[in-house]
């Protein structure tokens, strides 16, 4: 796309102070902590610098220790999913989700119940977990820039120079980064690097025509066979990567396409879910009267179809069915690179984590895709397993993917950079009833925020419309609570838990970008302005 799409005038009309969003500065990103949890901030805090972080005040410069030998320290595997949501066995997700793997991993670690993503895009997600700042501190809220042409993380150590910087080999394959960055020499971001990101074999013609025809909005099965998807070559060289010997301790990272779009998957896989006894998620009619219409600019045009396309074109139980198979086949190539870590001398050294960038609806809220401030799209499989973490534990506090970077810093004995915005998870990791003062928050585009507590979802759009729900009682989010007189005590509770500043985009945002003048009431999708009377896009 040629357009810039930051008219001045938005930037410039657009102000904080107008918002109603207090910009009084906080080191945590957070205005007020959660009142419940008041007592335990202070303790936290001694515990952080009194406790194994001599120098979690530095800078932003990783500081090296020298009296533990590198050599000793646990490796590290990391396993990312694209576009991974709930449907996860030992998350229950969906009734019908096979990931036997994945699960007994959960099993020999901690699985996060109510874990959440930054964003529920890949780029701003990904970039977030890596460098530990939110899109909301960073501008990086849609599918560019990449993070060094954004002036705050130009110079930002991330995850892996951070494990390279204090003498562990970097190796990844797959999908890490969104896009290029990362797999240059120059990125000085991993010694080794294996296959890229990619679906493998497809099919001569799109399987389904989809309005939007996007060339990677597909699904279905046709002839072709594991060994030709990108992540069984992808699980094979992390496979061949743990069967060799190495000097030094290793942060291997491995980013699984599927079950990303297109969902292609083998005609075995997708025989495990008979369309006959498929059972669709859970969708309410006219579920969004009760949402404010600023719910709609967030995914105003998407690649991704509406669920209408889905019932009309007779597609609903194909894309259902073809996302689980998806699930499953890389649930198996898991297994492949788990079973690999067992049988090798790194079995009893090694902390294993595995995360997903964020969620995915199909038909819930009446959409498919991502880009939304709902559970669906923002929940995430996040666990923990290997040295020092519990067997068998499952924690419902919650937990963003930006803890990732401090938890594996913390659980190899490192000082994170102290420009992270994240909390070590290793307190949960040893006791998962150990409460967390932080809530999860999601943010889509500028000023818009979900709010995850352990009980509720709290989202603020940034005209000031705003959605409360109860999620024990109602967790498919289909009773919005925010206007009920019971819950304002709730709302408030909320609403000061909302990030205390929220950057405009970074220069050079493009693709998924929404902007909202507050002074005008002006909305502008993608370099175009939406007219208020403008009827949603049934694509
Ligand atoms: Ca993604
Ligand atoms: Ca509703």
């Amino acid at each position: 796309m040629s357009h810039s799409p930051f008219p001045t005038t938005f930037l410039s009309l657009h102000n904080l102070q107008s918002s109603g969003i207090s910009t009084r500065p906080r080191s945590d990103g957070l205005r007020h902590p959660r009142p419940v949890h008041a007592l335990y901030v202070p303790f936290f805090v001694l515990f952080l610098c009194l406790g194994a972080h001599p120098s979690c005040c530095a800078s932003d410069d990783v500081t090296k220790i020298t009296e533990n030998s590198p050599e000793a320290r646990p490796n590290v595997l990391m396993i990312a999913i694209d576009d991974q949501n709930d449907w996860i066995g030992c998350l229950n997700g969906h009734p019908q989700a096979s990931t036997p793997n994945i699960d007994h991993l959960a099993q020999r670690g901690v699985l996060f119940l109510n874990a959440h993503c930054q964003s529920p895009l890949c780029n701003p997600s990904r970039t977030s977990l890596l460098t530990g700042r939110r899109p909301s501190s960073s501008g990086v809220y849609g599918l560019a820039p990449s993070l060094r042409q954004v002036e705050v993380l130009k110079n930002t150590t991330t995850l892996p120079q951070f494990f390279r910087q204090n003498g562990y080999e970097t190796l990844m394959a797959g999908k890490i980064y969104h896009g290029a960055y990362g797999r240059k020499k120059e990125d000085a971001e991993f010694d080794v690097v294996g296959p890229g990101s990619d679906v493998g074999a497809r099919p001569p013609q799109p399987l389904v025509v989809t309005p939007s025809g996007h060339p990677l909005v597909d699904w279905g099965t046709f002839a072709h066979r594991d060994e030709d998807k990108g992540d069984y070559k992808l699980a094979s060289w992390a496979v061949e990567q743990l069967q060799k010997k190495h000097d030094k301790p290793f942060f291997l990272c491995t980013g699984f396409f599927l079950p990303h779009v297109p969902c292609y998957v083998t005609q075995s896989w997708y025989d495990r879910f008979p369309e006959d006894s498929l059972i669709l998620p859970a969708v309410l009619e006219n579920d969004r009267s009760d949402v404010p219409r600023f719910s709609w600019y967030l995914h105003w045009k998407l690649p991704e179809p509406r669920l209408r396309f889905l019932k009309e074109s007779g597609q609903w139980k194909n894309l259902v069915r073809s996302y689980l198979a998806s699930t499953s086949f890389v649930d198996d190539q898991v297994g492949r690179i788990l079973k690999a870590l067992e049988a090798s001398p790194y079995a009893d050294n090694t902390i294993v984590v595995l995360w997903s960038d964020h969620g995915w609806h199909l038909g819930e809220k009446d959409i498919t895709g991502k880009n939304t401030l709902w559970e669906r799209s923002t929940r995430v499989p996040l666990i923990f397993a290997g040295p020092g973490v519990l067997a068998g534990g499952r924690c419902k506090e919650p937990a963003e993917l930006l803890d990732v970077y401090p938890t594996l810093a913390e659980l190899c004995n490192l000082p994170a950079p102290a420009s992270q915005e994240g909390h070590s998870l290793v307190p949960q990791l040893r006791n998962t009833e150990t409460p967390r003062p932080w809530p999860a928050i999601t943010t889509h585009n500028h000023d818009n925020h979900g709010v995850r507590t352990r009980d509720w979802r709290y989202i603020r759009y940034a005209d000031g419309s705003e959605e409360l729900y109860h999620m024990t009682i109602d967790p498919n989010e289909w009773t919005n609570l925010a206007s009920n007189p019971d819950h304002q005590a709730v709302l408030m509770e909320h609403r000061a838990l909302l990030p205390a500043s929220s950057v405009p985009p970074a220069p050079g945002s493009k693709d998924r970008i929404l902007l909202y003048d507050v002074q005008t009431g002006r909305v502008n999708w993608e370099g175009a302005d939406v007219p208020a009377d403008a009827p949603v896009p049934e694509l």
